[in-house]
C-alpha cells in the first residue's frame, strides 16, 4: 500500500509537471498571438485617428477697428500727465506719446503745530511735568472759566524757601524750515511780594524768553509770541517752561498758568516723488460688442511692474488680466483679450497700474482697439481637414435649449482644405444672450464646438 501510493504520488507529480510545461508552451504561443492582434489593432486605431481630425471654428461677429479718440477717455488717477492726450494713441511709432509721471502735486509750504495737546485737554498728554525742588510744589492741569490750564502749585516756607518746577515737550523739527512762531499764554501769582519769580523758556538748553513777576498778586494773562526760526534746529527738540519760586523770610503761595502752548512752523516740502502710476480708460463700446483685443505700446524710463487690470461688471471690481515686468528703456506690447461678456457692457474699463522702486515715467504711444460685434445673420462654421487623408462630412447640427436645426453638407473635404457653412442668414438670424452648440458629423464621428452670443 505504501510504494503503490508512493508511485501514484511521483506519478501524480509528474503529470502535475507536463500539464504546466504544456500550458506555458501554449500560453507563449497565446500571448505571442494576443501582441500580435494587439499591433495590429492599435495600427487600425491609430490610422483611425490620424485619419479623422477636424478643426472647427465659429464666427458670428463682424471685425471693425476703432480709432483711440473715438471712442477712449482716460484718467490720470496717481500720477501726473505731463505730455500727450488720446490722440497720442491713435497711432505707433509717430513720436507722439501719452507721457505720465509719477511725481505727485503735494509740493509748498506746509505749515503745522509741532506742539501736541497745546491746550491741555489731555491732561498732561505729550508733556512732561516735573516737580524740580524735592517736596515742594505740584504740577495739575486745573479749570479756570471752563478752560483747562496747567498750573505749578508750590506753598514755600523757609528755610527752604524756593521752589522748582519745569513742564516740557520733545517736538520733531523737519527740514526747510521757513518760519517757527512759538506761542502761549501765562500767569503769574504770589500771595506775598517774591524774592525772586520768574518763568523762562528754553529750546534745548537755550533760553528764549524771560520773564519776572515782582509783585504781590496776580500778573494777570500775558499772550506771548516767539519768532524761533533761528533757534529751531531739524532734528529732536526739547521745548521746557522752568518756573522758580523763591520767598525767603515769610511762607508765600505761588502759581503759575500755562496754556495754548503752539509751535507753528512754516516749512517748504518737495513735491512728493511717488512711485506708482494708475491710468484707467474707458471705452465706448457699439451695441452687442462680443469681444474686443486691445494692444499696448508702451515704455517706462526704469524697471516696473505693469498690471493690467479689467472692470467686471457682475462682480464690480477690477480684475487682474496681465502682470508684466520690464527693465525698462524699451518699447514692448501689452495685449489685453476681452472675451467675457460681463466685462463689456457699454463701456470697457480698464486700468494700467505700474509700480517701480523710483519715481519713474510711462510712456503710452499706441492704443490699438479691435472690436468684434455681434453680426446675428452673417454667422458661419469653418471646418478644416487636418487629417492625413480626405474625409466625408455629412451634416452639422445647431442647438441651443430650443431648437436643433440640421443643415445638411454632404461633401467630401481634402486634406488642409476648409469648407464654410453659414448657420444664419437674413431671415434665420441667431439670438442674442444665447448658448450654442454647434455640432459636425463626418461619416466616423461628430465634433462639437460651443459659444455664447452677446446679450441685448
Ligand atoms: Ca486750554
Ligand atoms: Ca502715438
Amino acid at each position: 500500500m505504501e510504494d503503490k501510493g508512493q508511485a501514484s504520488v511521483v506519478g501524480g507529480l509528474f503529470a502535475i509537471v507536463m500539464v504546466i510545461l504544456l500550458f506555458l508552451s501554449m500560453t507563449y504561443a497565446q500571448l505571442k498571438y494576443i501582441e500580435i492582434m494587439r499591433e495590429a489593432y492599435q495600427k487600425v486605431r491609430l490610422k483611425d485617428v490620424i485619419n479623422e481630425s477636424l478643426e472647427l471654428e465659429v464666427n458670428y461677429t463682424i471685425h471693425t477697428r476703432m480709432l483711440a479718440s473715438s471712442v477712449t477717455t482716460y484718467e490720470v488717477i496717481i500720477g501726473t500727465l505731463v505730455g500727450g492726450n488720446v490722440y497720442s494713441l491713435n497711432y505707433a511709432n509717430d513720436d507722439d506719446h501719452m507721457i505720465i509721471e509719477s511725481k505727485g502735486s503735494g509740493g509748498g509750504i506746509l505749515e503745522e503745530n509741532l506742539i501736541k495737546n497745546s491746550e491741555f485737554d489731555e491732561d498732561f498728554n505729550y508733556w512732561d511735568p516735573k516737580v524740580e525742588s524735592p517736596g515742594v510744589g505740584e504740577w495739575n492741569v486745573v479749570t479756570v472759566g471752563g478752560d483747562n490750564v496747567a498750573e505749578f502749585y508750590a506753598y514755600t516756607k523757609p528755610p527752604t524757601a524756593t521752589a522748582k518746577g519745569s513742564l516740557s515737550q520733545e517736538v520733531e523739527v523737519g527740514s526747510n524750515v521757513q518760519e517757527a512762531i512759538l506761542s502761549f499764554d501765562f500767569w503769574m501769582y504770589a500771595s506775598r511780594k517774591p524774592s525772586l519769580f520768574k518763568l523762562l523758556v528754553f529750546i534745548d538748553n537755550k533760553v528764549i524768553f524771560e520773564y519776572e513777576w515782582d509783585h504781590l498778586g496776580s500778573s494777570g494773562w500775558i499772550h506771548k509770541e516767539i519768532d524761533v526760526t533761528s533757534d529751531l534746529e531739524p532734528g529732536t527738540r526739547t521745548i521746557k517752561f522752568f518756573i522758580q519760586c523763591t520767598r525767603r523770610k515769610r511762607s508765600t503761595v505761588f502759581k503759575v498758568r500755562l496754556d495754548s502752548i503752539t509751535l507753528n512752523v512754516k516749512r517748504m516740502v518737495a513735491p512728493y516723488l511717488g512711485n506708482v502710476i494708475v491710468v484707467k480708460y474707458n471705452i465706448d463700446l457699439p451695441p452687442l460688442t462680443s469681444s474686443a483685443y486691445l494692444e499696448l505700446l508702451i515704455m517706462t524710463n526704469a524697471a516696473a511692474r505693469i498690471d493690467i487690470y479689467v472692470f467686471d461688471y457682475e462682480k464690480e471690481v477690477f480684475e487682474l488680466v496681465k502682470g508684466v515686468f520690464t527693465d525698462g528703456d524699451d518699447w514692448f506690447w501689452i495685449d489685453i483679450n476681452v472675451t467675457e461678456l460681463q466685462r463689456l457692457e457699454d463701456v470697457l474699463k480698464f486700468m494700467i497700474y505700474l509700480i517701480s522702486n523710483n519715481p519713474i515715467e510711462l510712456r503710452i504711444d499706441y492704443l490699438s482697439i479691435n472690436l468684434y460685434i455681434f453680426n446675428p445673420g452673417g454667422a458661419y462654421v469653418k471646418i478644416k481637414n487636418l487629417s492625413s487623408s480626405a474625409t466625408y462630412i455629412i451634416s452639422l447640427w445647431l442647438i441651443n435649449a430650443t431648437h436643433h436645426t440640421r443643415f445638411s453638407v454632404e461633401e467630401y473635404l481634402d486634406v488642409n482644405m476648409t469648407l464654410i457653412v453659414p448657420i444664419s442668414n437674413s431671415t434665420f438670424l441667431l439670438s442674442k444672450g444665447c448658448e450654442y452648440k454647434v455640432r459636425v458629423w463626418s461619416k466616423v464621428r461628430s465634433y462639437e464646438i460651443l459659444f455664447e452670443t452677446p446679450k441685448v
